[in-house]
């Protein structure tokens, strides 16, 4: 009896070491939107936005940035970029993207002013544009590079920039108005090409929040959370598009889910948040913290649905032969 006690005990500690979700980026540290990406310097850094606790409306006021080499052990490198160091603008950091491209980073970020009123949406005064800062450091500090939105008309968030083959960069957003956006950003990176355009969905077009585009193999993938809760993708030959819808990555669970998806040491990772209660908080609502997931592809470059685990990645390190 006491043998099968100690062998429960030991099986239990073990589950409890691997249980790695949510991710452990700090103690009552509230963050959100994680974007993943692979640098030169071979470590897995993720820009995320950062909740206040409990707060109310999404008012947020910087970004941070975290780094690892196991996704079980973060660095946490702080705030890389702050509304305070910002003409255009004082509240909403939300979800923020990061790119590297002739050996320097730039930070993309969605940050406004003013007010959302509930009760009677015409007297809102809330605004949002999408700003872009660089740094020779992936930890920063980023700095607003034009020291304005790149763009005032139509109102904007949750930006992406991804990088292709060839070097030219797109950003990806969404207006109040107008979802599925794209346009080529300049060489230096301080203004877009022409006009936002509207991609071709091919005929499906649910509201949508925080898309991603990654390239895998020849074939592009653009992903968003549909409705701001389910995870869907679409694939495409262009970074432009024409897109073909394909299906779901992950259900919706109960709150939005902004998510990135990002290849590291052989690993397919999915980053999202989750809504999770806070024993302790100030207040009695779930707040959003940041999980990952492995992500699968079928041999047609189909993805095969995720499941939300308590694991996550927890045994990467034992998976990729890492020490
Ligand atoms: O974090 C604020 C907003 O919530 C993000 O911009 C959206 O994607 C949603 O996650």
């Amino acid at each position: 009896m006491k043998r099968l006690l100690l062998a429960l005990a030991a099986l239990l500690t073990v589950t409890a070491c691997q249980a790695q979700n949510p991710l452990a980026l700090g103690k009552d540290l509230r963050t959100a939107d994680p974007s993943g990406h692979v640098w030169p310097d071979g470590r897995m850094w993720l820009y995320t936005s950062h909740d206040e606790e409990c707060q109310a409306d999404f008012h947020m006021k910087d970004w941070t940035a975290f780094s690892s080499t196991d996704l079980v052990n973060w660095t946490n490198h702080g705030a890389v970029l702050s509304v305070k160091d910002l003409k255009w603008a004082d509240d909403y950091a939300w979800a923020p993207d990061a790119a590297y491209k002739n050996g320097r980073y730039y930070l993309v970020f969605p940050a406004g002013t003013g007010v959302k009123d509930r009760q009677n949406p015409k007297n809102s005064t809330k605004w949002m544009g999408i700003g872009i800062a660089e740094s020779e450091s992936p930890a920063g500090p980023f700095k607003d590079m034009i020291g304005a939105p790149l763009w005032r008309k139509p109102y904007a968030n949750d930006p992406v920039l991804f990088i292709d083959d060839d070097g030219r960069a797109y950003l990806y957003s969404r207006t109040s108005g107008v979802n599925y956006l794209v346009a080529e950003m300049a060489d230096d990176m301080r203004s877009i090409k022409g006009e936002l355009q509207k991609m071709d969905m091919g005929g499906y077009e649910p509201p949508m929040e925080g898309p991603w585009v990654f390239k895998r193999g020849g074939l592009y993938y653009f992903t968003m959370p549909e409705h701001n809760r389910i995870l869907t993708y679409y694939t495409g030959t262009s970074p432009k598009g024409p897109w073909t819808y394909r299906g779901v990555i992950m259900d919706a669970e109960g709150g939005n889910n902004h998510h990135s998806i990002v290849q590291y040491k052989s690993q397919w990772i999915l980053f999202y948040h989750r809504w999770l209660d806070v024993p302790g908080a100030a207040c009695a609502k779930k707040q959003r913290h940041v999980a990952a997931e492995y992500l699968h592809f079928n041999e047609d470059g189909s993805i095969r649905r995720v499941e939300r685990t308590k694991e996550g990645v927890g045994d990467f390190a034992q998976r990729v032969g890492a020490r």
